[in-house]
């Protein structure tokens, strides 16, 4: 999948640059106004991006929108400025991009590192405090470096039982800067969706996490999950289990009969920690994928056949 974004990203980027070198060269007094792309004045800053550097910057953010109340200004030298696909939260998986930028020319800074990004919810009514699973902060491309992205899957929604604060801290040439809480609101999910899930090995809670499953398409997708395990103190945020499971996944239509789709191949664990097979949704509606969670061993230990209609009663519920 990571390819074929790739692909995609450089295919646009190669007309954009035809685009913006083309209007660069019309610069006369003919009336027609310049467009100005910020962070594409290349002005030999060794910092900051190359003109093409930024343009790829700027034609990633507009596929993205800003989340004004994470920015962080910096020493008064530097600004994070954060980004989500909707420009805002909701219950399960959600991406987050950084960038960094000069204040003094706007620039996009080349390279710079966030890190420890934690949401803490605070339950009201209990008076008590929990994280929720998250994934490092990288670089979201090597051949991007200006822009980072890390994840946070919510496991609650914002409401009156509870609100969500997210703190990160960063590094940008040297000097560091941290946000401390900043309030944020995590939106419920659209009815009868369910994207993150728990379950239990002796004392230890897992979460599932299921990536973008709004991305998919009839017939087969790519997918991918995350397996993270609730830390000892609840208040740290939830990194990714250590422990090698593999999620077999049965969809079915609940609507209609529960039939199923042929196809499917399990979440494996990869190296870079994530676990990823495909699904094959072979028409639109509700989609009940039930989970079966092995061991490295093979031995089931969560999900399986537990719900009196022979499903596994650890289901993701996903509307295509
Ligand atoms: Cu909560």
């Amino acid at each position: 999948m990571k390819n074929t974004i790739r692909k995609y990203l450089l295919v646009i980027f190669a007309i954009a640059g035809i685009a913006a070198f083309t209007s660069c060269n019309s610069n006369d007094d003919d009336g027609t106004p310049d467009i100005e792309i910020p962070g594409i004045t290349f002005d030999g800053d060794i910092d900051c991006c190359s003109a093409e550097e930024a343009l790829q910057v700027y034609k990633f953010l507009q596929t993205v929108k800003i989340l004004p109340e994470l920015s962080l200004s910096i020493d008064g030298k530097y600004d994070i400025t954060a980004y989500a696909a909707a420009g805002g939260f909701h219950t399960g998986y959600n991406e987050i991009f950084f960038v960094a930028t000069k204040k003094i020319s706007g620039n996009y800074i080349k390279n710079f590192e966030i890190s420890d990004l934690t949401p803490l919810m605070h339950m009201v009514k209990m008076d008590m405090y929990h994280s929720t699973p998250v994934g490092a902060v990288e670089s979201f491309d090597s051949s991007i470096l200006a822009v980072k992205r890390g994840w946070v899957s919510y496991i609650m929604s914002s409401s009156d039982g509870g609100t969500w604060a997210l703190a990160y801290n960063a590094k940008v040439l040297g000097t560091t800067g941290e946000t401390g809480p900043i309030d944020i609101t995590v939106n419920a999910l659209p009815e009868g969706q369910a994207w993150v899930k728990s379950f239990k090995v002796g004392d230890d809670t897992y979460y599932l996490s299921i990536v973008n499953p709004t991305n998919w398409k009839t017939g087969t997708n790519a997918a991918t999950a995350y397996v993270s395990k609730k830390s000892a103190k609840a208040t740290t945020p939830y990194a990714l289990a250590a422990e090698r499971f593999t999620i077999e996944i049965d969809p079915r239509m609940p609507d209609m009969g529960n039939h199923t789709s042929p196809d499917n191949t399990a979440l494996t664990r990869q190296d870079d920690g994530s676990n990823r097979g495909t699904i094959n949704l072979t028409m639109t509606g509700l989609w009940r994928i039930h989970l079966t969670v092995k061991d490295s061993e093979g031995n089931v230990v969560a999900g399986g056949d537990d719900l009196s209609d022979g499903y596994s009663s650890l289901f993701w519920d996903v509307t295509l």
